[in-house]
């Protein structure tokens, strides 16, 4: 029934703006029409919404009290470089407020390379903390006590390595595995979509977390086997809708997968969790999570589970990262303020906020308070965890959820008739629409469609210098060394040999279970390298060809003169130097995070150079020798890990010893300002730091071409 008064409302807003007021609907990159005005017909045929909290299908909470009864955990996302250092930041955060502990690993740990590795030399100690072995994860929770923190590890490569050495330490501390509490993040697909850090292939790597939930259903009741994270996805680019519907299909694969292990449904179902990323569209971010778990209840109903707690989705939440900027960054305060809000009121069961130098460095301890207390201030302050689901029965937000889960699910069900997440990652269809939708997006904000205060509209003329951490990664790396060298000297070479020969058996036949044999071998004092090693001899190390889109970025240029003269002067150029201008981007190190490379390749590409990608995780000798062999004209590093300091000065020696001089070198990515001079100083020809607009990096790199060819 459309109500009578609509037609008036339309006459009035007609006046008001003298156009079609249909003119203001809000196409959102989700494919959702948002009109300015909601009305009790937008609800019509919504079959939720007469639910109650706790109940099913939980669009409205999975408690019946919800935060009334036990606010959100504020769960702060953190690692510095050393196990002390970590240390002695997760127990004061603990002591001002903070309720659960969150760790990040450094890359090298995420892949499985101890921190002597030559090939993770930039990477040690960078973006998190170095983990190596059982002694460094002891110092890690040194006085913090596992038995009632619950601590929640980032981990998807190195999981068995770090699982194992986290059940040891524990054990070591007095706490038996059935007493720790907390979630290992334990999701791969979204991995081989997204953030990369993966070791093994696909297949392998789906046994690794099959032999996870089943340990943890047996030995670790309270512990989260996994996190299915869409937050990365979001991060690299997704819209909403692919956000939630790979997200959910990547649990619904999970569940499979421990199936077909043999296990019972509510065994482990009960302990499987999601992560989310919460963004600017403030109501949208809220609908998010309620139409994901309306959408988990409906999957998991297939598998008739006779538990509530077996259909109920539980998430953590982080604002976003990308949403940040390096200008003007106190801004940043405030977009993760709202971030938060809405993930407040999208219910969800833990939160982090970001710190707002994320978008430069990892955070000092001022920003790092600032953020925490954004959500002190939200749980004391505010009311909002007075009343369960303040936005139930919101026209707006209740007809978004319905929109999100309808969107959603066709998305999921289009993934099911390819046959399930798993083949779909490996045709690489879900990792394709997210970066076609990031480059969409980036074309979006570099033609100024989607406003980024300080960034494309309302710039500083002058920026004051942020103060950032700056981490000595060669120091890190030393102690590192030092600490696994104690522990090799030490350990029982006996009982270190059989420990690790009973992983590589049960990992090569797939009798027995792989995190129990782990468990025996981070008691040997096995070090985290030497286990990611013995599971490497069985499995084999997973490569991915990059792949880049095309025919996105330039055609939302389409007969701007802006972009056409740059694509006008690139041709010209190129005649004269009688070849197309050529470019590598290049990915160093252990860093994955490749949105940026990808953006800047596709968009670079549909400009006229000539691209090429380079492989993810290269050493700067390997990318030269690439770069030599493509007789490419500049190399564009893409850096968002911190290892830009040591790793581009290497590349640009590198191409020196190679005969290659001649090749400009440039830097983008996540560079502080502070580092610029620096890298300048090293035979860097330019930096472009985070918010560049594409077309200006490559006037850019075409002036660089221009004034060496004149030279
Ligand atoms: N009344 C009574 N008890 C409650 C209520 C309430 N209103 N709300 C929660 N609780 C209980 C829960 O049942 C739970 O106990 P249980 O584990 O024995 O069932 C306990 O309080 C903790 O609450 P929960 O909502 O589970 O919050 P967390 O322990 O913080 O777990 C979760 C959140 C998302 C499930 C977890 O996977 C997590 O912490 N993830 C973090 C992932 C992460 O940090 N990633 C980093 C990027």
């Amino acid at each position: 029934m459309t109500n009578p008064k609509l037609g008036q409302w339309r006459a009035a807003a007609e006046k008001e703006i003298k156009r079609d007021p249909d003119t203001l609907v809000w196409n959102t990159p989700e494919g959702i029409p948002v009109k300015p005005v909601y009305t009790a017909d937008d609800l019509e045929g919504i079959g939720h919404l007469d639910s109650l909290p706790g109940m099913k299908p939980f669009v409205r909470g999975p408690r019946a009290t919800m935060y009334t009864g036990r606010p959100w955990t504020i769960r702060q996302y953190a690692g510095f470089s050393t196990a002390e250092a970590s240390n002695a930041f997760y127990r004061k955060a603990l002591a001002a407020g903070q309720q659960g502990v969150s760790v990040a690993f450094d890359l090298a740990t995420h892949r499985g390379y101890d921190s002597d590795h030559p090939r993770v030399e930039g990477d040690v100690g960078k973006a998190g903390v170095a983990i190596d072995s059982v002694e460094d994860m002891k110092i890690l929770f040194d006085g913090i006590p596992l038995g009632e923190i619950s601590v929640s590890m980032t981990m998807n490569g190195a999981v068995i390595p770090i699982l194992a050495n986290f059940i040891v330490a524990g054990e070591e501390q007095g706490v038996s595995r059935a007493q720790l509490s907390g979630t290992i993040q334990n999701d791969i697909l979204k991995e081989f979509m997204v953030r990369n850090t993966y070791i093994y292939p696909p297949e392998p790597s789906m046994r690794i977390i099959a032999d996870i939930i089943e340990y943890t259903a047996k030995e670790m009741p309270k512990f989260n086997s996994i996190s299915i994270s869409g937050y990365h996805m979001q991060e690299a680019g997704a819209t909403l809708v692919q956000e939630l519907a790979f997200t959910l299909a990547d649990g619904r694969e999970y569940v499979r997968a421990a199936l077909a292990k043999g296990l019972d449904v509510d065994a482990f179902a009960g302990r499987l969790s999601f992560f989310f990323a919460i963004g600017m569209n403030f109501f949208m971010e809220a609908a998010k999570l309620r139409a994901a778990r309306l959408l988990w209840t409906r999957i998991m109903e297939e598998f008739e589970p006779k538990k509530a707690s077996s259909l109920m989705l539980r998430t953590h939440c982080q604002t976003s990262g990308v949403s940040l900027q390096e200008q003007d960054p106190y801004n940043n305060v405030i977009r993760t303020a709202y971030e938060a809000l809405s993930a407040a009121l999208g219910g969800t069961q833990s939160l982090h906020t970001n710190a707002l130098d994320e978008a430069i460095a990892l955070p000092t301890e001022f920003s790092a308070r600032i953020a925490r207390n954004t959500q002190l201030i939200l749980q004391h302050e505010t009311g909002v965890t007075k009343v369960v689901d303040p936005l139930a029965g919101s026209y707006y937000v209740e007809s978004l959820t319905n929109d999100l889960a309808e969107k959603a699910w066709a998305l999921i069900e289009e993934i099911e008739a390819m046959g399930g997440m798993t083949k779909a990652v490996n045709d690489g269809y879900p990792k394709r629409l997210i970066e076609e939708a990031a480059t969409r997006k980036q074309a979006a904000i570099d033609r100024g469609d989607e406003v980024i205060v300080g960034v494309n509209k309302y710039r500083l003329e002058t920026e004051d210098d942020l103060d950032i951490l700056d981490i000595d990664n060669k120091a890190v790396r030393e102690a590192q060394i030092a600490r696994i060298e104690k522990t090799r000297r030490q350990r029982d070479p006996k009982k270190w040999e059989e420990a690790i020969a009973t992983l590589r058996e049960v990992a090569k036949t797939g009798n027995g279970n792989i995190l129990e044999a782990a468990v025996e071998a981070a008691r040997a004092r096995a070090t985290l390298g030497e286990i990611s090693d013995a599971l490497r001899e069985a499995f084999g190390d997973h490569s991915a060809v990059p792949k880049v889109v095309r025919k996105v970025y330039g055609p939302a240029y389409e007969g701007e003169p802006e972009y056409e003269n740059l694509v006008q002067r690139l041709d010209e150029f190129a005649r004269v130097l009688g070849e197309t201008p050529k470019v590598m981007v290049a990915k160093l190190g252990q860093d994955g995070h490749d949105r940026g490379a990808k953006i800047i390749a596709s968009a670079f590409g549909d400009i006229g150079f000539e691209v090429i990608a380079g492989p993810l995780f290269q050493t700067p000798d390997e990318a030269a020798d690439l770069a030599v062999a493509q007789k490419v004209h500049v190399v564009g590093m893409s850096s968002l890990a911190a290892g830009h300091k040591t790793l581009a000065p290497q590349l640009v020696e590198a191409l020196k010893k190679k005969g290659a001089e001649n090749v400009i070198v440039v830097v983008g990515g996540v560079v502080p300002r502070q580092d610029y001079q620096f890298l300048l100083d090293h035979g860097v020809a330019a930096v472009f730091g985070p918010g560049t607009n594409v077309l200006d990096a490559a006037r850019g790199v075409l002036d660089l071409m221009e004034g060496k060819r004149r030279n």
